[in-house]
């Protein structure tokens, strides 16, 4: 397991603490990364097929996505994804037709329940997710402020967090190339100042698009880059799922504990094109592609099990044909949901609506159905 602090000055707090996943865990880890597997490379088939118009594969990321995903609360913390989160998805239960459905076109913001879910809707905007995650967590400590006046302590400081309960956190997703974006300077610097809690979940995959990390992250990491917020970051191995876990265990209980952010960047690779739409032939070769992979993440962990006893290939075999009847059970609920009606694009844009949007709604009535 590799996992270095990248930043000096800013440490985890209480980090030793948090134990390192047990067999059991790294089975059931195992069999979540083949599920996730067959469901992405199914996904990227079902695009071809007309199935879906379009998706956004996370072939290789898989370490990354189920590790963090399975370390999330489900009854305290939110996770704000990106586009390409259908790991994390998985891993903490959300309902996968549901959450495929997105891709589907079906609606817009996926099926699912967010709210019960504890996972926003897909976001489609670079950075997008970064901010509504800071938000979210902004809110925990501020009922935290807000209990302290019932309390009777009417202090404008931001409170000693490290007395109260402890605090759900949010996980904002982003990639290497969001983190060029804006927005993510002031979600970091506005979350360090008033010590939110947040874990900033990069996953370092190599590449924008088209283009290579390297061409548009300065600095020499993302990781490095928390130094200037005063915030501890975590450089991990993204592709080794125990690491993963162990990190954001770390990074949850600091947060938790009301100590403020945590940045965890995760290496990994994006071994597939940037989505169905995409040819990654156009700016980088197979054997460049082949070469900066390195090993495939779940055969990591398959001979980690093989060498710690864990598992047998009757275990293997039985992970691969469960996740077999899954995809055909996401497949069948895939292709059994209707369009919804366009008039409902109006009705969840705001709790209460306002006149430019009751216009919108009431020419688009008049062009659509005549009205
Ligand atoms: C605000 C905004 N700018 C540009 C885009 C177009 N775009 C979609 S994905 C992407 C690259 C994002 O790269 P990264 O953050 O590394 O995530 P990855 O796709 O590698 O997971 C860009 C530029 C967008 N969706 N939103
Ligand atoms: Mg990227």
């Amino acid at each position: 397991m590799t996992l270095s602090s990248a930043t000096a000055g800013a440490a985890l707090v209480g980090a030793d603490a948090v134990p390192a996943p047990s067999g059991p865990e790294l089975r059931r880890l195992y069999e979540l990364m083949v599920a996730v597997r067959h469901l992405d490379t199914s996904a990227v088939a079902w695009q071809r097929q007309g199935l879906i118009p379009g998706y956004a594969p996370e072939l290789g990321q898989e370490a990354a996505q189920v590790g963090s995903g399975f370390a999330v609360d489900l009854e305290r913390d939110f996770v704000f994804p990106t586009y390409r989160e259908m790991g994390v998805a998985r891993a903490m239960g959300v309902d996968m037709v549901g959450y495929m459905s997105t891709h589907k076109a079906t609606w817009h913001g996926g099926m699912y329940d967010p709210v019960a879910s504890r996972m926003a809707p897909i976001q489609a905007v670079v950075a997008g997710s970064v901010l509504h995650a800071v938000g979210w967590a902004h809110g925990q400590t501020l009922n935290v402020v807000r209990e302290n006046s019932v309390q009777g302590n009417q202090s404008d400081e931001i409170p000693d967090r490290q007395s109260a309960e402890p605090l759900g956190v949010a996980v904002a997703y982003f990639g290497d190339g969001a983190s060029s974006q804006g927005d993510v300077h002031e979600a970091m610097n506005f979350a360090a100042v008033m010590k939110a809690p947040v874990v900033f979940f990069t996953q370092n995959n190599g590449w924008a698009i088209s283009v290579p990390t390297e061409k548009q992250v300065a600095g020499g990491s993302v990781a490095a880059r928390a130094a200037g917020y005063g915030i501890p970051a975590l450089q991990i191995d993204g592709n080794d799922v125990a690491a993963v876990l162990m990190a954001m265990r770390q990074a949850l209980a600091h947060c938790r504990a009301g100590n403020g952010p945590v940045l965890i960047e995760a290496m990994t690779y994006r071994r597939g094109p940037h989505s169905t739409s995409d040819d990654p032939g156009r700016y980088r070769t197979l054997e460049a592609e082949r070469q900066d992979a390195g090993a495939d993440p779940i055969s990591r962990l398959r001979e980690k099990l093989l060498a710690e006893g864990l598992a047998d290939q009757e275990f293997f075999d039985s992970a691969l044909a469960a996740a077999k009847v899954e995809e055909e059970e996401i497949r069948a609920g895939m292709a059994s949901l209707d369009s919804r009606p366009g008039s409902e694009m109006f009705d969840f844009v705001f709790q209460e609506s306002t006149p430019a949007l009751a216009e919108q709604a009431r020419r688009w009535r008049e062009e659509t159905e005549h009205v």
